[in-house]
Order: structure tokens, then sequence, then C-alpha cells
């Protein structure tokens, strides 16, 4: 708290110091700069965002200016009414569930957005462009209380590829070790290796139980890993294999209907196979309670035999990285190969309100209508131009990501260059003003050839649903129970001591009987007004 007591009295010093240099360069005639204050959710580790060159720039071409300040996300996360915060015009960063915007927006004390979209000619624009995000943008009363950030770059629905330590199959091969049934010659072990899921198991047995890395001790292996229920990197395509559209949340679209994949009967077959594969050490138990970057630490020195995740670059230390190959979806005995869809959104509501208490709320909405437009989407999604981010000249009219950033890896780089937040990038962006990152390049590419075709067929990504507020206080009554009650289950299921019976699933389902129906029911209603709204 000190410290951000201490950073205000600095902003202003300079605020002050800014004022009464711009007076005297106008020779001591009206300053017209408007002054806002702005609270954001910033680590300490991210830059000042009030000497960031992307919001000089702004400052300049506006002539508004905003004071940022800030909170840590512990700090944030212990605020308990953050509107309520002395002395601020608009928070960034908001995290703002629906029926929390909905709960400020219905009070007044957040402004409703759309009675002022005669100062956001951009959002106006992508509002009547795109009434996907219109829809999803809007509270039970019909009002948007939050501007969003759409980054739209069809990656975020295939969170999980499949990785395997190709140099240690080889290994197998030299060494005649390779699992009975299993024919695999060194010309196959690459991008896009095609195993039975059997066969993949009977390998990860052979990693177990082999010194696969040559150090004297058969026991630093770990077979397979993963992030549990992780948004990406996660277990859910190795349940999808069974047949069943898996994601995090066991929640997804089929053929039109929001279903829980938990009712399947291919799902606790699945689960089954699972607590196998951890009673038997095949899966780490460590991938139940990792994080992530405990995860990435773990892979660096080569150490897993196979691993799901996104790339393999942050995964692996530099010397490791062409020892892993890319495995198609598993087969099933049949030979078909499943993969669900993720529910992660590529429009993200909440991310910054405007307090009614703001003395110009038309001036202040007209400074961020201008981070729609793309050289500022992509300098507060990547980094600002002047900082490096982007090679100091466009290209065919596009800005180009400089990649380079000497010893310092490019997601460090990002993570204190960049603000994020309200950005809007979608593919008339990439098309026309934003060269796509190599990096994300490459995970398309890889997502278009070795995971996308493979896709549960009827499956759809549950979009941002617009609730009524009766829906919302009865979704709240019952999704957080419900989360709870499958996560407890299905952790006991998979790393318990004994597999689970049959009984205890449909226990599982008939405890929770109402809660699903209630859930299944509300979602659905809204899933087709959205249908109504958007097609
Ligand atoms: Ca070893």
């Amino acid at each position: 708290m000190k410290k951000i007591i201490i950073g205000v009295t600095a902003t202003v010093l300079w605020v002050v110091c800014v004022t009464l240099f711009v007076v005297f360069a106008m020779g001591g005639g009206t300053n017209t700069e408007h002054q806002f204050t702005v609270l954001t959710v910033k680590e300490d580790a991210v830059k000042d965002y009030n000497s960031m060159p992307v919001f000089r720039e702004l400052a300049q071409e506006t002539g508004i200016d905003v004071n940022w300040i800030y909170n840590t996300s512990a700090q944030y996360s212990n605020n308990t009414d953050p509107v309520g915060t002395k002395g601020i015009d608009a928070i960034y960063h908001t995290g703002f569930s629906n029926l929390k915007l909905y709960d400020y927006g219905r009070r007044g004390r957040i402004v409703a957005i759309d009675e002022y979209m005669d100062s956001m000619p951009n959002f106006s624009r992508i509002l009547t462009a795109r009434p996907d995000i219109a829809e999803a943008l809007k509270s039970p009363d019909g009002h948007i209380y939050s501007l969003p950030r759409v980054e739209e770059m069809g990656l975020k629905a295939y969170p999980n590829i499949l990785y395997i330590n190709k140099k240690w199959i080889e290994k197998l091969i030299d060494d005649g070790n390779l699992p009975a049934g299993v024919n695999l010659t060194k010309d196959q072990l690459t991008d896009g290796l095609d195993l039975y899921r059997w066969e993949f198991k009977a390998i990860l047995q052979k990693f177990r139980d082999l010194d696969m890395d040559n150090n004297g001790n058969k026991d630093n292996e770990v077979p397979l890993t993963f992030v549990s229920g992780n948004w990406q990197g996660n277990e859910s395509d190795l349940i999808a294999s069974f047949g069943v559209p898996e994601n995090r949340e066991h929640k997804t679209i089929l053929n039109g209907k929001i279903t829980f994949t938990i009712e399947d009967e291919k799902w606790f077959k699945a689960i089954t196979e699972m607590h196998d594969w951890c009673a038997s050490g095949l899966i780490s138990s460590a991938s139940f309670d990792q994080d992530e970057s405990q995860f990435l630490a773990h892979g660096q020195d080569g150490r897993y035999g196979a691993f799901y995740w996104w790339e393999k670059d942050t995964v692996l230390a530099k010397e490791y990285r062409d020892d892993y190959v890319i495995v198609l979806p598993l087969k099933d005995d049949d030979g078909n190969r499943y993969v669900g869809v993720s529910n992660e959104q590529e429009v993200e509501k909440g991310e910054c309100v405007i307090l009614s208490s703001c003395e110009d709320k038309e001036g202040l909405l007209s400074y961020f209508d201008k981070f729609f437009e793309p050289d500022y989407s992509a300098q507060l999604n990547y980094g600002s131009i002047k900082s490096g981010a982007f090679l100091p000249n466009k290209e065919n009219g596009k800005l180009i990501p400089n990649d380079d950033h000497g010893a310092q890896s490019a997601d460090d780089f990002r993570m204190r260059n960049a603000p994020y937040g309200v950005v809007y990038l979608t593919q008339e962006t990439w098309d026309n003003s934003v060269q796509m990152e190599s990096r994300a390049q490459l995970r398309l590419d890889n997502l278009n050839s070795y995971v996308k075709p493979y896709v549960f067929e009827g499956v759809a990504t549950i979009p941002n649903l617009n609730y009524t507020q009766q829906e919302l206080l009865e979704l709240n009554t019952h999704e957080f129970s419900l989360s709870n009650n499958i996560a407890s289950w299905y952790t006991q299921a998979v790393i318990g001591n004994t597999a689970p019976t049959r009984e205890s699933w449909q226990n599982l389902l008939s405890v929770n009987r109402d809660s699903i129906n209630a859930v299944l029911r509300i979602n659905q209603a809204a899933y087709d007004r959205y249908i109504e709204a958007t097609v």
C-alpha cells in the first residue's frame, strides 16, 4: 500500500511538472489537456504505463492524458469494492464477472457505455459489424457496461498438442526395446506421428521402466505430464480420445445442444483408464498439483517422455527442442481420432469500466476508443514500436513484430512491455495491419495440420452468453457447487487409491441432477437467444 501512495505522489508531482511545462511551453496560454486517473491491475515487473511510449503517443494524438495508478493482482483481489476507490475515473483489467458488471451497472455506479457511442466511432463500428460481439457485451438490461478485449487468432479453442520424446523412441528402436506389436521406424519419427492409444501407452511403459536418458537412474524419467485443468496443456484430449468431446469445464455444444461430457458412458470409461495410467506411474502425479511455471521449469532438461502443451519451445531448453515431435490425436482401437474444443473466449468482456463519478465521460471514452485502432491495439498487446516490439518501418502497410530481444525471451519482453487490456485484433487486422508473431503463426500451422482436422463432429465452443438477471442468480446458485463436486469426484477417481466404480459415477450424476439440469436449461435458453440474435 505504501508503494502505491509513493507511486501516486510521484505521479502527481510528475503531472504537475508536465502541466507547468505545457503551460510555459504554450506561452502561458490556456491548457486544454484533459486529465483522468485510471486504476489498473499491474504486477511490479510490468513497466510503468505512464512512461510507456504507446501511452505518450496516445496523449499526444488525443490531447487527453491519463494518470495510471496501480494495484497488484494480490492487492486488487483484496479490494472488495474497487469501484469505490476515491479519485479514480475508470478501472482497467477489472476482471468483473457478468453478475458484477450488471450489479454495478444497474445501481448506476458504472457508465452504460452504449449511451456514448457518438464519442466512440471505432467501438460503434465494431458493434455494428460484429453483432456477436455486441450480443456478448450486453447485460440483462441491454446495456453495455464494459469495454472488451478481442483477440481472434483461432488458437484458443484447441489448447492441447501432444509431444513425444523421439530421442527416447530412437533409443528403444536401437536397443531392441520397442513394445510388442509397435513397429515404428526412425523415419516415421516426425511431426504428425501416428499412434494408437494402446501403442502410446505401451511406449510410456518403456519410458517408465528403462533408463531412457542414460544417467544411471531408472526413476528420473517422467513418462507423461500436463497441467490438469489448466487452460492450455491439460488432459482433455487424452479423455477425448475415448470418443467424448471433453474440455476442462466438461461442458460443450454438441449439434446445437449444451452438453455435459460427464454424463457420457465413454467419459466414465476414459476416467477409469486415466486412473490406471496414474496408478501405474505412466502419468506423473505432479500433473495434478503443478502450476504452469512448475510444469515449464521441470521440462527444461528434457526428462519428459511426452507432454501436452501448445508449443514445445517454452517447455524445453534450446538443446532439447529437436528431440520432440508432435503426435496426432491418439487413435482408438477402431482407428478413430477425437479432439474436443475449449470454451476459452476470444472476446473477453470486463476489461475496462468507466465510473459514473467521472466528470468527462465523453472525453475519457473518446480516449479509450483509440485503443481499438490496429496500431494502438498491436502496441498495447505486444509492446510499443519505440520500445522495440515491432520493426521501426512497416512492410506493405503492416507492422512487423521484432523477435530479437537479445538475451531476453519473447515472453519476458512482452510481459514487461505490453499493458494488454482493451484491444481489437481480428482476421482483418492480421490480413491488413499487423503481421502475426512467428510463434503464433507456428501454433496455428501446427493446429491446422495436426489437430483441427480431428475435432469432434458437431462440436462448438460455448460463446459469451448473455443471461437474464434471474438466470444469473440461478447460475450463481448451481454452477459453483456443481463444478466443485465434479472436480473433487474427478480427482478422487483419477488419483485416488482405488479405481472409480460405476456406482460412484452414477451417484455423482444423481446427487447433482438438479444442478446439471438447471445449468443445461439456462445455458440452452441463452444459447438459443444468442443464435437468434446473431445469425
Ligand atoms: Ca534416467
